[in-house]
């Protein structure tokens, strides 16, 4: 399997941070075309591997999901993508190919602004989504 790594040159130096693995699925315990988990609350120099459990995935920041300084990522198709979130806040993930169905994710790092609404901008199914992923 191939394997990339974004923002290596982030990577912190102090100890404590902790590696999430969410899984790329086209049908998974909460539907098709899904993350899981869905929803991630992690502490700010955290990593999150993204696994390409099952094939025809990846995962990319969605641009107005992001917040202001950090750096934009999008994995391959098939392969696996490890991200380290440095700087708190909301990031929306996406699958490229399978964005307008809805296939997203949330990852919240550090302190959050749980009442902020969702971009205007998100495709329709995009935003049903990450409403009930929120919801849960
Ligand atoms: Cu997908």
């Amino acid at each position: 399997m191939r394997f990339s790594i974004a923002l290596l040159a982030l990577l912190p130096t102090m100890g404590h941070a902790e590696t999430h693995d969410v899984a790329m699925l086209t049908r998974g315990d909460t539907g098709a075309m899904v993350y899981e988990p869905a929803h991630l609350e992690i502490a700010p120099g955290d990593t999150v591997r993204f696994l390409p459990t099952q094939r025809g995935h990846n995962a990319a920041s969605i641009p107005e999901m992001l917040p202001d300084g950090a750096v934009r990522f999008i994995g391959q198709i098939d392969e696996e993508i490890a991200v380290v979130f440095e700087l708190e806040g909301r990031y929306g993930i996406k699958c490229s190919p399978h964005y307008a169905m809805g296939m997203v994710m949330i990852v919240d790092v550090g302190d959050v602004d749980e009442t902020a609404p969702l971009p205007d901008a998100l495709p329709t199914r995009a935003r049903e989504r990450m409403t009930e992923i929120l919801a849960r």
